[in-house]
């Protein structure tokens, strides 16, 4: 039986554009996504827009459009972006739609029928921004009087309304045993601890309805409340594995395997949502990887503070894969990161044009200059072949590792271990050289050349789709032929290989 996998990005708010944070979590997502494929997975992969709320409502209006008809346009912008990104998602949802409507109807009447929920009246502030409710305890003043919450400097208000309330403290003790049971559910482990001492301080029962305002899903059987945003908006992940229907085929992808999250959502993700979901006798996810912020100038980058990077901007000027691999090599992925074009510049130039382009370009040039094309046999191994074709062949085991780990960056460092190793091994080997000395030593060196390559090239198509393909195509590796299961099979001696073509161009700074 083919093994599942189920992964998630956020869904985004509709209340601006697109920028570079929102194209970062779903790259990541996407990486993951396209690695488990080539490891043999059926994956499904979800990403879409959060339609509902006050801040979109506010949003729309601020544009003066109808609320629908602003949330269809800015939904189809993230979707134009996401496809730009080549972001390989299966499924786009919007929760606007009637499949979620009818998901979040189902979820509340499960719930409040184990009497997880009830009407009472809140009083407390709340952010619109985050659309999140705080305690006097989350909040700095400002001079002029005016409150923000600390973590997010999100300006709060007083409000004050009927509402039902989820009783979010009845699980505070099931939540920490399902921490215990789990260790690896929530990632890094840095916020694994944050959240384990936020539930250790004990859980308020949450406001799950609102009825100041009506852009939301209904309540059912209670005129004037719509629910919470973000219940309606946890609710797509099983949404679109077919809830309620839990006979529909999709309903075996869940629980989902990763949910990729960013550092601000954690708490929604990894407190309410199993909460939520235990509630409703559903199995919470197995995984919530967050990952830290890209910054500009010092300063988190964000829609409300208006201080973005168009990824496809981005993408324009450095191309999409060195876009891809630099989002995910520069910082590791639970960190921070700051967001230059000198940092995009040097790792395209050093490490995919020198480092990774000039090594296959190198080699496949002496292959079509020296041996008509022809890919030679493997021969004997020396121990300096021996090594550098052994690290090669245990770098699948270790990525997959980081994989699962949401380690992205080290596993790029491990590929690029060995790309240098392959430098090293060309220069010292000096397989031009060997042309009329040696020529069947040449045809060895090329060989193990090719077959490095080819491995570091197999496990480097997850993050660089395009270009990688372009350099399987060189390496004569066919197109159904290249998961990781395939590299068992050696490439036939003697294939013809193409004339070889560069694959990573350097940045030149366009002259003004
Ligand atoms: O929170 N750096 O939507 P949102 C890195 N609708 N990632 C960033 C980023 C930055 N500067 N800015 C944003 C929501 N992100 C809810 C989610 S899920 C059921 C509902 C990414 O539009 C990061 O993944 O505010 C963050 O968590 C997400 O965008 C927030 O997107």
């Amino acid at each position: 039986m083919t093994k599942r996998f189920y992964i998630t990005t956020p869904i985004y708010y509709v209340n601006g554009a697109p920028h570079i944070g929102h194209a970062y979590t779903s790259i990541a997502a996407d990486v993951l996504a396209r690695f488990k494929r080539m490891d043999g997975y059926d994956v499904f992969f979800l990403t879409g827009t959060d339609e509902h709320g006050q801040k979109v409502e506010a949003a729309a209006r601020a544009a003066g459009l109808d609320t629908q008809a602003y949330t269809d346009t800015i939904s189809q912008d993230f979707r134009d972006m996401t496809d730009a990104m080549g972001v390989s998602y299966d499924d786009w949802i919007r929760t606007t739609e009637q499949r979620h409507k009818d998901s979040c109807a189902a979820l509340w009447k499960k719930i409040e029928a184990a009497g997880d929920i009830y009407l009472g009246h809140y009083e407390g502030w709340y952010s619109v921004r985050d659309e999140a409710f705080y305690d006097e305890g989350e909040l700095v003043t400002l001079p002029d009087g005016s409150k923000i919450a600390e973590k997010s400097k999100a300006p709060v208000e007083w409000v004050k309304e009927p509402s039902y309330f989820f009783r979010l403290s009845a699980w505070q003790d099931r939540l920490l045993e399902f921490y215990e049971q789990h260790p690896d559910f929530i990632a890094p482990t840095s916020r694994r601890n944050e959240i384990l001492s936020f539930v250790k301080g004990g859980l308020n029962d949450l406001s799950v309805s609102r009825t100041t305002f009506n852009w939301g899903i209904p309540v059912p059987d209670a005129p004037g409340h719509v629910m919470y945003v973000w219940l309606d908006a946890l609710t797509n992940y099983i949404t679109a594995a077919g809830f309620p229907d839990t006979t529909a085929p999709r309903w075996d992808f869940w629980p989902a395997d990763v949910h990729f999250v960013g550092k601000d959502i954690i708490r929604f993700h990894a407190v309410y949502w199993p909460a939520f979901l235990m509630a409703a006798g559903i199995a919470p996810p197995t995984r919530i990887s967050s990952h830290g912020w890209w910054v500009v100038d010092g300063e988190k980058m964000s829609k409300s503070l208006g201080n973005v990077v168009e990824p496809r901007v981005l993408a324009k000027t450095f191309g999409l894969d060195q876009i891809r691999y630099f989002l995910l090599r520069e910082k590791p992925f639970g960190a921070d990161g700051s967001l230059n074009h000198q940092a995009i510049i040097s790792r395209m130039n050093v490490e995919l044009a020198n480092d990774l382009g000039n090594l296959a370009q190198r080699s496949l040039s002496l292959i079509a200059k020296n041996l008509d094309g022809k890919l030679p046999a493997r021969g004997d191994a020396t121990p300096e072949d021996s090594a550098l074709l052994d690290a090669a062949n245990a770098l699948p085991d270790i990525v997959r590792l980081h994989m699962d780990r949401q380690t992205f960056h080290e596993a790029l460092e491990e590929i690029w271990k060995v790309i240098r190793s392959a430098n090293g091994y060309i220069d010292r080997q000096a397989p031009w050289a060997l042309r009329k000395t040696d020529p069947e030593r040449m045809a060895v060196v090329l060989r193990v050349l090719v077959d490095t390559i080819r491995v570091v090239a197999t496990l480097l198509q997850p993050f660089m789709p395009a270009s990688i393909g372009r350099m399987m195509d060189q390496l004569g590796v066919a197109p159904d032929a290249r998961s990781l299961a395939d590299l068992a099979v050696p490439l036939a001696d003697g294939l013809a290989l193409p004339a070889p073509q560069g694959v990573f161009p350097r940045y030149v700074e366009p002259v003004a």
